[in-house]
């Protein structure tokens, strides 16, 4: 059953990760999209050097990879994206968008694959198909009416490089910097604290340093849903002896023991591999208080004469050890044990496994990036791996595992809101222009920008903005005035029935599909979480006759909107993609040398990393410690009746795609609207399995939010700790409350109370 149910089941799941509940699971999947021997056959083509880049995670490709290189929730993907149900001109004549806005987000992309260009008819309240060139010519003229400024031109991490190349120079041309992506919900975090502290905005890893590593602690990132791939080298680094030690508030079963579905003896025998030797359920926002516990332990022991502290390299490379070591000894085992709700000989054996282990990595997710001090999370990690010179040498480094497919590479190429990220001087020279200078809008800025009406035009290259963004309930209605609203997409979702008064649904071909264009099938690339480059190339498809490409429609509105300009060969570009990549490796040398001579390099091409090489470009020159000015990452004070609610996802969803409501792993079926407690909250709120209650918004800025309807289920949490589903508990989250600096909206530590139905 993956379909909702008024008898939801919930049966605590005995199984490992991979193994043969995720066989039964793509089994279960791929009759429901249809062409299941189509999507089977594509499916030995993902992520390998000459298929196509998976469309799920950003997990890197492997040179030699599996027959079979993709995860449960890689199948998933691509069948949702080859499916062959259709939202087609008829579906959208048949349903008024007030009918459809009360469509659960399922039953929404469960339509299928859009097929037309579609305009808003607010006589008749629906989408009706229009031609391409009207959509274009019209999205162009009201383009041209508006300051650039408050016009806002998103895009969800998945566009390919070439696309979000163009992308960005379209913004820019037109005059704007508003280039927020699905990164500033995401890793933005990791990009501002690694910049700061050791030079780089990404992870330092890569695929081999898990052949080398003798020790990772994991913090914050569920692989087993979320980027299933990594259990395979997590399973081989355990196998040669690799310790793994967890901090995470929920026990995941991908953490603890993965089966590998690729390997027949395992499989068979129902054999299994024990994923972390230790497993510490922190308290949500208690990860700084944990790291802080680890250094100290470390730094005394050295104290005491261990030699612990790699002195050498913090002499030679790092800056501030010092100050730095003198926090670490003058913080308290109170203190520590309190905001991280663990004891302190939990934190010391983890610590002890830190301090005899020559080579670690670092790996974490949205369980560090996701709290209104996440920064100082991450800075905390970088502090630990600094003690004992972990970062530039084999098998060791830091490792954020990133979200979207090419979420890095987007703002490798040029998406980005901070003009000083991209090379302005060079665009200006390379397109004969002047471009805007002034920092544009994040994603937090866009949606207060449409709560105050600053912004008057949306447009989005794929993603669901308004769903994936805090206090959705505040945005719906302040989205609804905006002038203009555009979405270039593959399927509908509920961000396209809050129109705007001008409103477009674009669709368009996906990267599973085959992209012909005028001098043949064009290729595309994406950037992995390890810095490595792919090409990638459809072979299906595509979904219906009438898609464009992302490439041609992003060169059609620019075309549409901006003077024509002689040194930008839209339809060139359009036609061979090749020439896009020459023109990035133009603007961006040192990354693109050669780029379509490498594009299909196997394993991908590496972008480089100068903090790898140990010179680390950071304001001293050095890699920096830094003291943390707090313990608790959740940006507010605990009080009575007041817990720290934690936004999750589900083992059937990507993002706000929701597959099916079967979150295998946490064993509850034929639902999403559950609040998860631990027994201890559960008894001393009075609560009982299977009562209904409300989540009410207990944020200082004192606006009523609610969530209505969740069925209690209790869960192994850390006390002060609850968890429900997003999208659906964005209404919760107020746009305020995010992480100082990244203005990564606050997912993982949001203030609410319970109230009795
Ligand atoms: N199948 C599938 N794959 C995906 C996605 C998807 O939705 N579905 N989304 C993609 C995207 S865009 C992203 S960004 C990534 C997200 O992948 P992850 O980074 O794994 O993100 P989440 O699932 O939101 O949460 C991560 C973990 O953080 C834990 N956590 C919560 N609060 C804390 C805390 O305070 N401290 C610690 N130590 N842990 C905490 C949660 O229990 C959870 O296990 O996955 C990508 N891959
Ligand atoms: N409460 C809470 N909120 C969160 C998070 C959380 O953990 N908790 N996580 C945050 C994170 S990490 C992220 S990344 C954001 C995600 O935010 P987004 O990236 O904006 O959202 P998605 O759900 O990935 O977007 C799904 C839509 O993308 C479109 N799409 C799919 N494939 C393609 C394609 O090939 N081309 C085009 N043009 N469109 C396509 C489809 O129409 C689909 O409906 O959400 C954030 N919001
Ligand atoms: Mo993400």
């Amino acid at each position: 059953m993956t379909d909702r149910s008024d008898t939801p089941d919930f049966t605590p799941y005995a199984g490992p990760a991979g193994g043969w509940g995720s066989l039964r699971s793509v089994a279960e999947i791929l009759p429901r999209e249809g062409n299941v021997v189509a999507v089977g056959r594509e499916l030995l083509r993902q992520n390998k050097t000459d298929g196509f880049a998976c469309v799920s995670c950003a997990w890197a490709k492997p040179a030699n990879a599996h027959p079979a290189e993709f995860c449960e929730n890689g199948a998933k993907a691509t069948a949702w994206e080859l499916t062959s149900r259709r939202a087609d001109a008829a579906f959208f004549t048949g349903h008024t968008v007030a009918d459809l806005a009360r469509w659960s987000d399922y039953d929404l992309e469960q339509q299928g694959r859009l097929t037309t260009p579609l305009r808003y008819h607010p006589a008749s309240d629906r989408y009706l198909p229009i031609p391409w060139a009207t959509a274009f010519a019209e999205i162009g003229a009201e383009l041209k009416t508006f300051d650039p400024k408050s016009v806002v031109f998103y895009t969800s991490g998945r566009a390919s490089l070439e696309t979000s190349y163009m992308y960005g120079l379209l913004a820019r041309l037109y005059g704007s910097n508003n280039l927020p992506d699905s990164s500033n919900m995401c890793h933005e975090t990791t990009s501002v604290a690694l910049k700061q502290r050791i030079g780089v905005p990404v992870g330092t890893t890569k695929l081999d340093d898990f052949e080398h590593c003798d020790a990772i602690f994991f913090f914050g990132q569920n692989v087993g849903s979320n980027a299933p791939r990594l259990l395979h080298p997590l399973r081989s680094a355990v196998k040669r002896g690799c310790r793994i030690i967890t901090f995470n508030p929920l026990v995941e079963r991908g953490l603890e023991r993965f089966t590998d579905p690729q390997n027949p003896i395992e499989m068979t025998t129902r054999g299994e591999t024990r994923i972390s030797e230790q497993y510490h359920q922190v308290r949500a926002g208690g990860d700084i208080a944990v790291l802080m516990g680890m250094c100290k332990y470390a730094i005394e022991a050295d104290d005491a004469g261990r030699a612990v502290i790699d002195h050498g390299f913090v002499a030679e490379h790092c800056h501030g050890y010092d100050a730095f070591a003198a926090a670490a000894r003058a913080t308290t085992w109170d203190a520590i044990e309190a905001a991280s709700g663990l004891p302190r000989t939990d934190i010391e054996a983890a610590a002890e496994v830190y301090v005899t282990a020559k080579a670690v990595i670092a790996i974490y997710g949205m369980g560090l990036t996701q709290h209104v001090h996440g920064i100082e999370n991450v800075e905390m990690i970088v502090n630990l791996l600094l003690l004992r010179g972990n970062i530039g040498r084999p098998g060791a480094g830091v490792c954020p595992v990133r979200g979207h497919s090419n979420v890095q590479g987007q703002r490798t190429v040029g998406i980005s809101e901070k003009p000083e990220l991209v090379p302005l001087d060079k665009l200006a020279k390379q397109y004969g222009f002047e471009p805007p200078r002034t920092k544009g809008l994040n994603t937090v800025e866009a949606c207060e920008g449409i709560l105050d009406a600053s912004v008057r035009a949306f447009v989005g290259l794929g993603g669901n903005f308004l769903r994936a963004v805090p206090d959705t309930a505040r945005m719906e209605p302040a989205w609804a005035k905006l002038r203009l609203t555009v979405h270039v997409a593959t399927k509908l979702n509920r961000g396209h029935l809050v129109p705007g008064e001008v409103s477009y649904v674009l669709p368009c071909i996906g990267r599973t599909e085959k992209d012909v264009q005028a001098t043949g099938a064009q290729a595309v690339s994406v950037e992995d979480s390890t810095s490595c480059i792919h090409g990638s190339v459809g072979e299906r498809g595509p979904a219906y006759g009438d898609l464009l490409s992302e490439p041609a429609i992003v060169a059609a509105i620019a075309q549409a909107t901006l003077p024509p300009n002689p040194k930008v060969p839209w339809t060139d570009w359009v036609g061979n993609y090749a020439k896009v990549r020459d023109a990035i490796a133009e603007t961006y040398p040192d990354f693109f040398k050669d780029f379509n001579a490498r594009l299909f390099t196997p394993g991908g091409f590496y972008k480089g990393n100068r903090a790898r090489d140990r010179h680390f470009d950071t304001a001293s020159g050095k890699a920096e410690f830094s003291v943390p000015a707090m313990l608790d990452a959740a940006g507010f004070d605990d009080a009575a009746g007041r817990y720290r609610l934690i936004t999750l996802r589900s083992n059937d969803q990507f993002n706000t795609t929701v597959y099916g409501y079967h979150d295998r792993f946490r064993g509850v079926k034929g639902t999403r609207d559950v609040l998860f407690i631990g027994r201890d909250d559960m008894a001393a709120a009075g609560l009982a399995e299977g009562d209904t209650v409300s989540l009410i918004g207990d944020h200082h800025d004192g606006r009523p939010r609610r969530l209505d309807g969740l069925r209690v289920h209790q869960y192994a949490l850390p006390r002060g700790c609850l968890g429900a589903y997003y999208p659906e508990a964005n209404v919760l989250m107020p746009v305020g409350h995010h992480a100082e600096q990244s203005f990564v909206p606050a997912a993982k530590t949001v203030p609410v109370r319970i109230e009795r139905a």
